[in-house]
Formats: structure tokens, sequence, C-alpha cells
């Protein structure tokens, strides 16, 4: 018997086709809004219409009146049940529904319960709010000013509107470089708001049974486990009556991580009627106060030697978090994971500081496709590196290739401490500057430059840290960052897998299946997954920060290796021969020495039910918890070519080239899709879209007409490469990839425009290059902010 081919049972490398697909082209996926309970109820959100106000009054009396209205819930009754506050994921309280003031446009004060979404929406229409209006913070110039209005008043030894304050690097070690630098170079932006923007909105429905107590909320979670943990917490009821179900999800993108306001009211709304509570967000109430991603000022400064080395970095980030420093991110990580910025060269030095601000937005800084903060780091590491090479005279590409580590550094420590463990990033380099015909290039740039033509090549080089954790150095609310799967094989040989992470759309259900028929076996298609229900997965940390592949990914290897185990010591009972004598290939293990002696997987399964040996116990099924040692360092070198029209500022995207190191591909389709969907989201990001307020605090961009998703129209083609360089101490070398492109990309397409306009004396022009910033810059021959 030969051994079985891996790819044909949708093994590692395998291209499968989606297995969760079949019911979303169907329309049979079972989002949040699908669920329909006996009994249920619909709530609705009053927000505030303006940024910054004290709340004088609050009449509900004409909402009660309302046939159908049930429950109106307002801050000063969830204040009587401790619940007017919640703790965020990062160590601060945000208003659940306001009591004193409300602190941004779009911020919950008072929520309705009906029979129907229609009459809860009115019973908002007949509340009475009065405001006393404060003036509105929209920036942290603002924020900072020594008479700004102190916006968070409701913290006790708060005295200015600074949320927090931190510094990594060496400060003194930088200062002494700086002083040998041939040349320094700087460089000032600021990377927008902008909004993960999911098609599903959130929602929950939350379901508390009277007669046995069990709370049961269904909910578009990214980490189930976490939100049980912090339900059993802050609402003090039993962690083990409480249920947690993720259904399908329609998108997350780090959207769906923190805790709003609206599960928490729907939670509360079901105890005190004793029915299942619905709410479902709308769109403009997704879009004006749900999960911001960046809103960061930065500025650095370089220091080079006319040889091109780097010598140091030196940086400070000024964050606008909103009214409530509400981001999920490790604890010990003030502000992210700014600080992986410059990871994959080799500097010598460099320090960091960071300053957060309190201002008059909804809570901003939530990682938006990125592991925490790292797409401000990538992108501004990359707009840094052109910087420098325009000011040392040097080609762009060279001046990566001197800098970025060398294959034979690895593992590296980076200045800001963390430890680079693989790669090849010349091979990715030379592979992308091929692929797009590099030399060619710049000739025909050159070549259309004289007859006024401004063609442009942006170059994005980055490594990213992805795979939180490793519990030494990761948690949440002290929760370390591990994660888990259980995997139970029936006798028949099918098996289920349940696992702590979440799918919102990454294939989890495909690609699981995969490690399991690549460590055990048994084809994919006789493994059914399932994530996202607190009952019966194991307890996990979620899907954010690509970690799923990293760490759930690798404790299903691990579990499948210990049902391998057992499954060894039932064919050496089978085979009546010795554990040690016992050889695995693929989906069967046989005797040594006499390979046709052998038992199937599946033969093994069925023994563990039916003939295990004297004294075992039965069953094939076991579970492991995963702790990484490291986090995953996936590579990724993207250019873009394009050009820019000097009458309209309009840009096209020539070509785009993708070269994508992310370790063993466990599904290429499904990797592939992951990079396009980032890319995608990368070229919105540079080219349209961004969330901004206005100086009363309103906010610009909560509906589609003004923010802007691209369409298949206008999204540009993207040709993707790969290389493979294993993870070191991934149990199958797999990395992470699901934000890889939406990280490193934006700065491809920022990088090319500039280019395009190298010869102006514009060096930077804010994102998004909507034309007109384009073509203003252009005029003037300066910066556009
Ligand atoms: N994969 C693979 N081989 C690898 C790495 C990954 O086949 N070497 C597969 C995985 O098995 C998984 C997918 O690619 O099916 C993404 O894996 P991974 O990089 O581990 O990322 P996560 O599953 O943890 O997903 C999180 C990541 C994040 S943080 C955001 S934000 C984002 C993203 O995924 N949100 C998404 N991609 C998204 N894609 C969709 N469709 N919807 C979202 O909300
Ligand atoms: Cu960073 S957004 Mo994703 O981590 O869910």
């Amino acid at each position: 018997m030969t051994a079985l081919d891996e790819i044909k049972i949708g093994g590692l490398g395998a291209s499968r086709r989606r297995v969760e697909d079949a019911r979303f082209v169907r329309g049979r996926g079972n989002y949040t809004d699908d669920i329909v309970l006996p009994g249920m109820l619909h709530m609705e959100i009053l927000r505030s219409p303006l940024a910054h106000a004290r709340i004088t009054s609050i009449d509900t009396s004409r909402a009660w009146e309302i046939p159908g209205v049930r429950l109106v819930l307002t801050g000063e009754m969830m204040a009587q049940r401790n619940l007017a506050w919640m703790p965020t994921l990062s160590y601060d309280t945000q208003a659940v529904l306001a009591t004193d003031k409300v602190r941004f446009q779009g911020q919950e004060v008072c929520v309705v319960v009906a029979d129907d979404p229609y009459i809860a929406k009115d019973g908002c229409d007949a509340i009475v709010v009065e405001y006393e209006p404060l003036t509105p913070v929209v920036n942290p110039l603002q924020s900072r000013a020594a008479d700004a209005p102190l916006i968070r008043d409701d913290k006790e030894g708060q005295v200015d509107n600074t949320c927090y304050r931190w510094e990594v690097g060496d400060r003194a070690a930088t200062e002494r470089a700086f002083a040998q630098a041939d040349v320094v170079s700087r460089m000032q932006l600021h990377y927008p708001r902008s909004h993960p923007s999911p098609i599903e909105c959130c929602g929950s429905i939350a379901d508390f049974d009277p007669a046995t107590q069990k709370l049961t909320v269904y909910m578009t979670t990214q980490a189930p486990h976490i939100i049980r943990a912090a339900v059993a917490l802050v609402a003090e009821l039993p962690e083990h009556m409480i249920r947690i179900v993720s259904p399908d999800i329609g998108g997350g993108f780090g959207n769906k991580v923190p805790v709003y306001p609206g599960y928490v009211a729907s939670i509360l709304a079901s105890i005190l009627l004793g029915r299942p509570v619905k709410w479902i967000e709308d769109r403009t109430g997704n879009l004006a106060s749900t999960g911001f991603g960046r809103d960061m000022y930065l500025a650095a400064e370089m220091a080079l030697r006319s040889d091109g080395r780097i010598l140091a970095v030196r940086m400070h980030a000024d964050t606008d978090q909103g009214a409530f420093f509400a981001d999920a991110q490790p604890t010990k990580f003030k502000i992210g994971l700014l600080h992986s910025a410059f990871a994959c060269y080799d500097i010598g030095t460099g320090h960091i500081t960071a300053q957060g601000h309190y201002t008059n937005k909804a809570p901003g800084g939530v990682a938006y496709r990125c592991s925490f903060r790292v797409t401000e780091a990538m992108f501004f590491q990359e707009r840094m590196m052109q910087a420098a090479a325009v000011d040392l005279g040097m080609d762009q590409a060279e001046f990566r290739r001197i800098n970025l580590l060398r294959d034979d550094a690895f593992p590296a420590r980076t200045p800001f401490g963390f430890l680079v463990d693989s790669g090849q990033y010349g091979k990715c380099l030379r592979l992308g500057l091929d692929a797009i015909g590099y030399e060619q290039f710049l000739v025909d740039q050159a070549e259309a430059r004289t007859r006024g033509r401004r063609l442009g090549i942006g170059i994005s080089t980055m490594t990213e840290p992805l795979g939180a954790g490793n519990s030494r150095e990761y948690d949440i609310l002290g929760i370390k960052m591990f994660d888990s799967a259980e995997l139970r094989v029936h006798m028949t040989g099918k098996a289920i897998l349940r696992v702590g992470a979440k799918s919102q759309g990454q294939g989890h259900e495909t690609t699981w299946g995969q490690i399991v028929a690549h460590e055990l076996g048994i084809p994919a298609a006789d493994v059914i997954v399932e994530e996202g229900d607190t009952d019966t997965a194991p307890f996990g940390m979620g899907t954010y920060a690509s970690r799923s592949t990293p760490v759930a990914g690798a404790a299903i290897s691990m579990v499948a290796r210990k049902v391998r185990a057992k499954a060894r010591k039932l064919a050496a009972h089978l085979l009546e021969c010795s554990e040690e004598d016992v050889e695995w290939e693929l989906g069967r293990l046989y005797v040594r020495g006499a390979p046709h002696r052998g038992a199937t997987i599946q033969e093994c399964a069925m023994a563990a039910y039916s003939n295990m040996p004297d004294g075992m116990e039965p069953g094939l099924e076991n579970v492991a918890y995963y702790d990484p040692p490291n986090l995953t360092w996936p590579f990724a070198c993207y250019i873009a070519t394009v050009e820019v029209d000097p009458e309209t500022g309009v840009w096209d995207v020539l070509r785009f080239v993708a070269v994508d190191d992310c370790g063993v591909r466990i599904n290429p389709m499904v990797v592939e899709g992951q990079i396009m969907g980032g890319l995608t989201e990368a070229y919105a990001m540079s080219s349209m879209q961004f969330q901004t307020y206005d100086a009363e605090g309103n906010m610009v961009g909560s509906n589609y007409m003004d923010y802007l998703l691209p369409t298949a129209w206008e999204t540009p083609g993207f040709e993707l490469h790969e290389v493979v360089t294993p993870c070191p101490h991934h149990p199958i070398g797999a990395k992470g990839v699901g934000e890889c492109a939406a990280v490193g990309g934006p700065a491809a397409f920022v990088n090319a425009v500039h280019d395009a306009l190298s010869d102006t004396g514009v060096r930077n022009i804010d994102m998004p290059l909507l034309p007109d910033r384009v073509w203003q810059a252009l005029q003037d021959g300066r910066d556009v902010s």
C-alpha cells in the first residue's frame, strides 16, 4: 500500500474549496440577525447628537406611553445596577449609557426595547434629552491645549486629556547615533482615522431564561470566550451559566473585538424582562460609534550614514483615542505594537515615545486588520524609508536591500525588543523587483517624464509580528494569550474539531480540517470544524491579530498529534506488535520491517471504541492548549506602479506586485484571497477612505456616500508571488497572513504617487490621496496634510 496523496485528501498545500461557502452562496448562512427566538423583543439605541455636552435632563415618559414599548433604559437606571460604566480591554472605563456627559457624537444615551424594531425607534424619537453644550475637542493638538476642557472628568485623578504616555528603546544610544550621522532624514504624517466597516454591522441577542437562570448571548464577536469572562466578571453572573455564541459573522476586520454598549444593554434588558432581546446596529451606528482604526500623528527622524546604512530612528506618536481608551491590546504594550517598526531592517538603535490623547470622538485605535498598531508602524517605516532614500540620493530598492536583515542574521533582536526568527528578505525583494521589471520601469519612467507624463513606483517591504502571543508577554485583561483545539475522532474515523478561535470569513472551517488531514491522514472532508460556542469550544482568545494560524492552528497540530499517539497504541494492539515497532505514514500505521502489515487511522478509530487493549480508556479524542514560544514573522514585498495625471491629480495603478512569505501555506487559495482582500483595503485607505470630524465634532463619513468602499470596478488587479520560509517554531511551519497586505499595502501605493512627484519638492501628502490633494500639492509644490 502506498502512502496517501496528501493533496487528494485535502491536506497541507491543497487549494481546497471553502466548505463554508456552500451555505454562504446559497443564502443559508446563520448570522445574528437571522436568528429568531420565541417571544423575542427588539432594542434600539438613542445616540447623542452632540460631541461634548452635559446632560441636564432625560424625559422618557412619552416613550413609555407608546404601545409595544416594553422597556426604556437610561444611564441612571444602569447606574443603579452598577452597569453605567464598563471596563475596556485596555483597563480604561467606557460609558454604557451616558449619565453625566456625552463625550462623542453618536454616544449611547438610552435604549428602548419594544415588540418590533420600528416601535423601538419611535420610542427613541419620543425621548427628550436636554443638553448643555461644552467645547468639543477633535484632535490631539486641541486636546493638550492648556485651556482644553477636561473630557474625562469622571476619572478620579485625571487632570488633563492625556490617556497614556509610553516609551521604548534606548534614548542615550539613539542620541549618540544621531550625533554621528552624515544625513538626518525627517518625516511627519498623519495616518487618518479609518473604519473596518464589515458588511454585517454589530449585534446581539441576549436570552436570559428566568427558569434556568442561564444567559445565552448570540453575538457578532471575534472573541466569544473573552466576552464570557467579561460578562462573568462585570455582571457577576456565574461563568457556567453564561453561553456566548458567535454564529456566522459577516466580516470582522477588528470591528468585532471590543465590547460595545449595545451588547451590555441587551443583556440587562433580557435579564429585566425575562425575554430574548435582539439588538442589530444600523450602518450609521456602526460607522459612527464602533471600532475605529488609526488616527495617529507621527513624527520621526532617521540617522543615516552617507553610504546608506541606517544608524538609528527616533519616533514620536500622538494618538487620538477618542473619548474612551477601548482598543484591545496586550496590556504590557500601551500603544499596541508600534515598536515593531523597522523590525525587518538592521538598524543600530532607536527610541520611540508615544502619547495617547482623549478627544470628543468615538473610541479609536482599535486595530483594523492589523496586529494592534502595527499598520501605523509599517506605514510610517516605509514612508520614512522612501524619504530617506530621496535624501541620500540613493535608489530606493538598493537602499532597502542594504538595510534589510540578511538571511544569516536570524534570529535577530530588534532595537525595540522583538526576536525576529526567520526570513529571506533579500529574495522576496528581488523577486518583486524582477516581477515588476524594476530596472526597465526606471528607464520608461525617465523617458515618460520628458514627455510630461508622471509615472511612479512605490515599494513597501515589511515584516509583521503576528500571532500574539506568548503568555510571558501577551495577555488581555490578564488572561494569557494562548489558544486551543479539541479533536474527537468518531468510531468510523470521521471527526469533529472544536477550536477557540472564531472565523469571520477567513475560512477556518476549510483550513483547520486540512491541518488534521496533514497530521492524521483523515480526509479534510471527514472533519467538521466548529467554532464560536463557549459551551462547546475549549477556551480560546479569539481571532484577531492574525493569531488563529500561529496559535490555534498550532493547537490543532498538537491535538492531532496526541490523537495519533493513542492511535499508535491501538495499532500496536491490532498488529500484535510492540508500540516501539509501529511506524507512521500519512493515514496509516504499520509494523517496522513489514510494511504490508498495517492499520489505517480509521481502523484504529474503530478499535478505540470496539477493540481496545485491556486497561486502555476507550475513545479517541483529546484537547490541546498552545502557548507559542514566539510571534510569527511573515514578510512581504509590495510594489505598485502608478501614473499621476498632472491636470487633475487623479492617479491610476498601472501594476501591483505582491510577494508574501507567510511560511508554509495551509491552503494557497485561501491565502491568496486574504492577500487580495488586504490589498483592496490598502488601496481603499490610500486612495479614498477616511473618517473625519468637523470643528463641532460632527462625524463626516457615517454613511456609504461619504465613506467609500471600493468595488471591483476601481480596485486594481494584483499579481501575487510567494516565498516560503517555514516558521521555525510552529508545528507545521506556518505564519499568520490575514493582515499583511492591509498593513504593508498602503505604503506601496502612497510611495508610488510620491515617486511620481519626486521632482516637485512634495515630501508628503497625507492619506487618502484624493485627486484634489494631489493636484493641490502639484500646484503649490508643497506638502498637503
Ligand atoms: N492560512 C493559510 N496558511 C498560512 C496562514 C494562513 O492557509 N500560512 C489561512 C488560515 O488557515 C485562515 C486564513 O488563511 O483560514 C487566515 O489566517 P490567519 O493569518 O491565521 O488569520 P486569522 O484567521 O487569525 O484571521 C484574522 C485576520 C484579521 S486579524 C483580520 S482583521 C481580518 C483577516 O484575518 N479579518 C477578516 N482577514 C479577514 N478575512 C475575511 N474574509 N473577513 C475578515 O473579517
Ligand atoms: Cu487587527 S483587526 Mo484583526 O486583529 O481582527
